[in-house]
């Protein structure tokens, strides 16, 4: 199996809920470990940035006003296939729709208040790490 890394983000609602330590306890508990974690409140220019991808859709401002209303926790876990791993862990995009046991089953209000982002590739992963995370940040965690 291989040993792989993805990008985590404990979104806006989550973190004002206090539900920080009980998405961590869900990661973990589902075999990935956390490598590198910091807390920061985006910039509405960060937030656009981080999901370019999807700026033509038409929930784009709504998604970026929801991401900049207050502190994300990003994270970089580890694991066997870590990225489909997490995406198991979370859940369907949308929570009202995510099935039971999932994190934004748990933690989640609708496919916007989603609680957690995940990558959704390796590649998307390794752009996703180095958007928020430097090299230095990640040094000390290496295998
Ligand atoms: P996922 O986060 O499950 O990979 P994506 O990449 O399709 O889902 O969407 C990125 C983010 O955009 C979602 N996490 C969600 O917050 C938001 N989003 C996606 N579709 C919608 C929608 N129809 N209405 C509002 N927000 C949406």
């Amino acid at each position: 199996m291989a040993i792989e890394r993805t990008f985590s983000i404990v979104k806006p609602d989550a973190v004002g809920a206090n539900h920080v330590g009980g998405i961590v306890a869900m990661l973990e508990a589902g075999g990935l470990k956390v490598v590198a974690q910091r807390m920061l409140k985006l910039t509405r220019e960060q937030a656009e940035a981080f999901y370019s991808v999807h700026r033509e859709r038409p929930f784009f401002g709504a998604l970026v006003t929801f991401m900049t209303e207050g502190p994300v926790v990003a994270q970089v876990l580890e694991g066997e296939n870590a990225v489909l791993r997490n995406r198991e862990l979370m859940g369907a995009t949308d929570s009202r729709k995510a099935a039971d046991g999932t994190i934004r089953q748990k933690y989640g209000t609708d496919i916007e208040r989603n609680a957690v982002h995940g990558s959704d590739a390796q590649e998307t992963a390794r752009q996703e790490i180095s958007f928020f995370f430097t090299g230095a940040d990640l040094a000390s965690t290496a295998r």
